[in-house]
């Protein structure tokens, strides 16, 4: 389905008036250049949607399907584009090998192009076995002590950069699911540098303009030992790869009360940062909305990256995902939310007065440096997103609009009740 860019504007009529109101108030307190520069990096952010999370996740307790689910990887790229045309922030998609597959390279790659979608990082998967496989990944993968399962989740990585080269990607996501249930079932050592070797064999095969982005997780689904378990071995194993070798931070992959923010300005101080899969948590890997439980940690996260992207020139871009899963909420209403979240998060650190922290910090002014971030965060930042989706053609709220173009009810229309999505 397609929604008619008129339908939107007449939306957005609505809440014309009381828009400008709202962004002159705001505008009354920062000055316009700095309101300005908000706006146009609003305007330019991008997210890339993670094409495992367009359908229903589930939990090893039940999946409770959404109906309408996109059945197939074009199918994934048009909801792609339909959060995209409500929020023009959507202009990426992850794709997940071989939940993703294309099967007209070419086809795949207009569909997307039509609807301003690019390739964002991909994901090789030997955390699940194929059909016909010659070797199981039950015990590891890159970090296997059979060599025969290594080379052959090797070889898996290298053939999801060749889908990745022609579909125009430019970076290899790589989380391992490779760990230990039980004290002394591995070697620690063995296996980490099973991980490293395997890790640069991969490196060696990434095209000159690629990234590697090591993704580290501290458990699940091994509970007692993961290989990559956290921000030290991803990094470490970034450093033994090269230059062009990152490290991915998802923010569900810390253990309770982690100070997330500083491990961002360790990475980035180090150049070593190389993107996010943004999501929220209350107590383990919950996939859940971003912004939807710890707000203000998502604000301070947002305060050093762009710190980071104000004083590091040794960092590349970053790359910037959603991964998450939907176990009650419709798909797309949840990234809509996760997209508002993230922008908002990222305003409000624009507007932290940094000329006054740096003052407040270099005088120890403890309760000052507090106030100062606390202003920026307790602004009402929503005015600029506002603005920013005005101009950029989107909707002013883009979940009113997706409820009120009634896009769910289109889909199962179109798709039916029983598909289901490839992906988590
Ligand atoms: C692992 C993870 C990883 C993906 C998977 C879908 O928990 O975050 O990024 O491969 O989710
Ligand atoms: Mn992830």
């Amino acid at each position: 389905m397609k929604i008619d860019q008129q339908q939107i504007a007449d939306l957005n009529q609505k809440h014309s008036d009381l828009h400008k109101r709202q962004l002159e108030n705001l505008m009354a307190v920062f000055s316009g250049s700095l309101t300005e520069k908000v706006i146009n990096k609003l305007i330019d952010f991008q997210v890339a949607l993670p094409s495992w999370a367009l359908g229903a996740g589930g939990t090893r307790f039940g999946r409770f399907s959404y109906g309408g689910e996109p059945g197939s990887l074009e199918q994934k790229i048009e909801d792609i584009g339909l959060v995209h045309q409500l929020t023009k922030t959507a202009g990426a998609v992850s794709l997940h090998i071989p939940w993703d597959i294309p099967e007209d390279i070419h086809a795949v790659k207009q569909l997307a192009n039509s609807l301003g979608i690019v390739f964002d990082a991909m994901n090789s998967n030997t955390f699940q076995d194929q059909e016909g496989a010659g070797k199981s990944y039950r015990h590891g993968s890159l970090s296997s002590v059979d060599k025969a399962a290594r080379e052959q989740a090797i070889a898996h990585n290298i053939e999801v950069i060749r889908i990745g080269e022609q579909l125009g990607s430019k970076s290899l996501t790589v989380w391992l699911a490779d760990g230990a249930n039980f004290p002394g079932q591995y070697n620690f050592q063995t296996v980490l540098q099973h991980t490293e070797d395997s890790l640069k064999a991969i490196y060696g095969h990434l095209p000159e303009d690629w990234k590697l982005l090591i993704e580290y997780k501290p458990y699940e689904p091994n509970f007692y030992s993961t290989v990559i378990q956290d921000w030290g071995t991803s990094f470490m194993l970034a450093n033994a790869c090269g230059e062009k070798a990152f490290t991915l931070v998802d923010l569900g992959h810390h253990l309770p009360n982690t100070n997330i923010e500083q491990i961002v300005a360790t990475l980035m101080m180090k150049g070593k940062l190389g993107g996010f899969h943004f999501n929220d948590s209350k107590y383990g890997d919950d996939d859940l909305t971003v912004g939807a439980i710890k707000p203000y940690t998502l604000f301070l996260i947002f305060n050093e990256l762009v710190y980071g992207m104000e004083n590091n020139p040794q960092n590349p871009p970053l790359a910037w995902m959603i991964d998450a899963s939907h176990n009650i909420k419709d798909p797309l209403e949840d990234l809509i939310q996760s997209l508002d979240a993230i922008l908002v998060a990222y305003a409000q650190a624009l507007l932290v007065d940094r000329e006054a922290l740096r003052e407040a910090q270099q005088t120890r002014d403890v309760a000052g440096c507090q106030e100062i971030l606390q202003e920026a965060y307790r602004t009402d930042v929503r005015p600029l997103l506002k603005e920013a989706r005005m101009r950029s053609g989107a909707a002013v709220h883009p979940l009113e609009a997706y409820r009120s173009l009634q896009v769910r009810k289109q889909l199962i229309e179109e798709r039916g009740m029983k598909v289901r999505a490839t992906g988590l």
